[in-house]
């Protein structure tokens, strides 16, 4: 670590900064709520306060558990948190997801190789420098899960100690990404809250850029079911609306059975591409623990990260018919409500998006 903190101070230029918030989330809440031994699969989710800057250089950060000890966090395997991994980045010896010390994990995370260093010089950082993480748009810094306590009570996830450094605004990565720090901005834990019996929640699924679908626990009911937009999402936070029978999301609730909801597909303008969602199953105006979703990004209808080749293939394979790579419901793509068939607007629609035109056809939280 010596080294790390040493790069961080040297290439830390004290200019104007752009604070970090950082919060701890399962299902995209700050507050669950779980049966005795559940395990809880929790990630970190971190955003630059303002634009003023390329995106994260650097993040360390510890975390705590008053429930029990923490095992380290997951290692990304893709784009952007790979770039932060050793070798392609730099971190602690143990790794990215965090060196576990009485209980609780020390320092998770890792720096861009923003030095420019070659393996000519130096065996590590080595890798090329991702702009604009957590820039604009909440990032998942690092997933992890912890098995909750068997005694019931409230417990929290904090993190502590953030240590996080931007790439300036200025900056041209020629010869080397100059970077300034991060202070920390507004800190959230992840409080987990261990009930006897937890009322059944619904279970949220994406089915595409424009689809989402919801499960309620079978059984359970009368139960309404209420979609909320991710809170520190701004295209999507105003949303929190009940959904119907014919799979619309209408302000008033509606109630029935479990088995009789069945599996609803979910079909509203207020479904949006690459956006988070929460499902609350309520129960005489009390709600379960809600269940998250990420949409796919607009025009990846293979969900794969990208708009490429592909995504264009699936279209025209859903325009004749054929659903052997994507769903329908992955290419039914235009019209504020998705229209329910596959026509020439969802091909342009992918073209657009491949041409890197954003998502434009509804908007809900103007
Ligand atoms: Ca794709
Ligand atoms: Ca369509």
């Amino acid at each position: 670590m010596r080294r790390a903190a040493f790069l961080v101070m040297i290439f830390a230029a004290a200019s104007s900064a752009s604070d970090l918030n950082l919060r701890v989330t399962a299902e995209l809440s700050s507050q669950v709520i779980v049966a005795p031994g559940a395990v809880v699969n929790f990630e970190v989710r971190a955003k630059l306060a303002d634009a003023d800057n390329q995106g994260l250089a650097a993040i360390l950060f510890d975390l705590s558990f008053d429930g029990g000890p923490l095992a380290a966090m997951n290692t990304p395997s893709s784009s952007p948190m790979s770039q932060f991994v050793l070798p392609v980045g730099i971190t602690n010896p143990i790794g990215f997801g965090g060196t576990p010390s009485a209980g609780a994990l020390i320092q998770v995370g890792g720096l861009q190789n923003t030095i420019g260093n070659s393996v000519v010089y130096a065996p590590f950082p080595i890798g090329t420098v991702v702009t604009d993480v957590a820039r604009n748009r909440e990032a998942v810094i690092a997933t992890g899960s912890l098995t909750a306590p068997l005694t019931v009570g409230v417990y929290a996830v904090t993190p502590s100690n953030l240590i996080a450094t931007a790439i300036t605004a200025a900056s041209t990565g020629d010869p080397f990404w100059q970077v300034q720090p991060a202070a920390a901005g507004s800190i959230a834990a992840l409080t987990i809250e261990v009930a006897a019996s937890p009322l059944p929640t619904a279970t949220i699924a994406a089915l595409g850029p424009r689809y989402l679908s919801v499960t309620p626990a079978p059984g359970s009911g009368p139960v309404a079911l209420r979609l909320s937009g991710d809170q520190v999402d701004p295209d999507v936070a105003c949303i929190a609306h009940y959904v119907q029978p014919d799979g619309s999301l209408q302000p008033t609730q509606f109630v029935q059975n479990a088995d009789a909801w069945g599996t609803i597909v979910i079909r509203d303008d207020e479904v949006l591409p690459g956006a988070g969602f929460r499902m609350f199953a309520e129960y005489t105006g009390v709600p379960a623990s809600p269940m998250a979703a990420f949409t796919y990004a607009w025009g990846d209808t293979n969900n794969d990260g990208g708009v490429d080749i592909f995504d264009i293939l699936c279209v025209l394979d859903g325009f004749a018919g054929v659903f052997s790579q994507c769903t329908f419901h992955e290419v039914d793509l235009t019209g504020a409500v998705p229209d329910a068939l596959i026509d020439i607007f969802d091909i342009l629609a992918v073209l657009d998006a491949f041409s890197g035109a954003p998502y434009a056809l509804s908007d809900p939280c103007p």
